[in-house]
């Protein structure tokens, strides 16, 4: 595979490269897990067969993420190798933007990757930045998954953690938090958990969010709460696999002009 420079803008898969080469470098950095890599590429799929695109029940998910990060008392952003790799800058920012702190939240812990994606969140700027001193734990999962710090994701009350594992989703909903997700999968356990899914490419929903909470940061409390009591998120998830049907049958015509007769 040439180099990323080698690859001209105008290349069809230019995005879609661009995102791949990202995830290998964070591997390279001892940023992302190998399993990154795999997550990733199931993730390309998902996000092929909804042409690569903000569906409208993304787009809806995302409004009412929006709405709940700004409605929170003590909203957590949570960062693993993936969006360390894809989104570090995004999540900084929107962090700011809602008062939140971050915290790393590894599935495949080590303590030095921990550190490692602790320092590149920082070199974005980030101020708060839990997870290198874990002090609690998550009930009911294995000691690894479980560490969480005290003010952070143990104390949070909404959790926006993007690519999460659908045990440890099932355990912040347990316990009583409220959890936004991002996965382009809409059929996974944590898209079924979560409080509000979106079912979008984390490159693609973190410039969305940040571009929401800038809009409705200034809106009244009633109005926030109004989007979230409207908002239900099986129907989002049934929609979203409802675009994929709909994306895939219009994709095939060109396939039958193929085929030979
Ligand atoms: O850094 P760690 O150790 O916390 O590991 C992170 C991964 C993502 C490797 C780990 O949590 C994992 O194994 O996740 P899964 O179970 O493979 O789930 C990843 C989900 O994220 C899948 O449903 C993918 O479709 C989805 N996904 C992958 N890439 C993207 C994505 N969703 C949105 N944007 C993406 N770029």
């Amino acid at each position: 595979m040439p180099a990323l420079s080698d690859v001209p803008p105008s290349h069809p898969r230019y995005a879609s490269l661009m995102t791949r080469e990202k995830v290998v470098e964070g591997v390279e950095r001892g940023i992302t897990g190998r399993n990154g890599l795999i997550a990733q590429g199931r993730g390309e799929a998902f996000d092929y067969l909804i042409g690569e695109r903000t569906t409208a029940a993304a787009a809806e998910a995302e409004r009412a993420a929006a709405a709940m990060l700004l409605l929170a008392e003590r909203p957590v952003l949570s960062v693993n190798g993936n969006a360390a790799a894809l989104v570090p800058g995004e999540m900084v920012s929107l962090a700011k933007r809602i008062g939140a702190p971050l915290e790393v939240n590894i599935f495949y812990r080590t303590e030095e990757r921990v550190r490692r994606i602790a320092d590149h969140l920082r070199s974005f700027g980030a101020e708060e930045v839990f997870g290198e001193e874990p002090d609690a734990a998550i009930p009911g999962l294995d000691h690894a998954r479980a560490k969480a710090t005290r003010g952070g994701i143990f104390d949070a009350d909404v959790v926006f953690v993007p690519l999460e594992d659908g045990d440890r989703c099932e355990a912040l909903v347990r316990m009583g938090k409220r959890v936004i997700t991002v996965d382009l999968n809409p059929l996974s356990r944590t898209a079924r958990t979560s409080t509000v899914t979106i079912v979008d490419n984390v490159v693609r929903a973190l410039p969305n969010l940040i571009s929401l909470v800038e809009e409705m940061a200034g809106w009244d409390g009633a109005d926030l709460a109004g989007i979230l009591e409207a908002y239900d998120n099986t129907a989002i998830l049934r929609r979203s696999v409802e675009e994929v049907i709909t994306h895939l049958a219009r994709s095939f015509s060109p396939l039958d002009e193929l085929s030979p007769p």
